[in-house]
């Protein structure tokens, strides 16, 4: 039984190690060193205070490819690094202007 189950295993090992090889070659897992961040900087006016970049963060971390918000609050301004090969820097305004909150491109 032992003996049946490790000459089934092999050929699984086999694949996987194919399959993870492959994974890495297509950039689909390797992280940054593979993936194309890209910042996106914008003003939004009408972000004046915590409650806003509450609604406003909560938005964009659900946003697919979306790696790191950083809200300001006195300047209002919002910096979004996002994977450019999922996301791109207008579907992340319309993100945030779903949210209801106006944004004016500043990059
Ligand atoms: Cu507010």
């Amino acid at each position: 039984m032992d003996r049946i189950s490790n000459t089934n295993l092999k050929p699984i090992e086999e694949y996987n190690v194919k399959l993870i090889a492959s994974m890495i070659g297509l950039g689909l897992i390797g992280g940054a060193a593979v993936a194309k961040e890209a910042t996106a900087e914008m003003k939004v006016p009408a972000m004046d205070c915590a409650a806003c970049t509450v609604v406003i963060k909560k938005a964009l971390t659900q946003t697919k490819g979306v790696k790191n918000v950083d809200l300001n609050v006195d300047k209002r301004t919002a910096t979004i690094v996002y994977e450019d090969t999922q996301v791109t820097q207008a579907e992340i305004q319309k993100t945030i202007e779903k949210a209801g909150f106006k944004t004016e491109r500043s990059n």
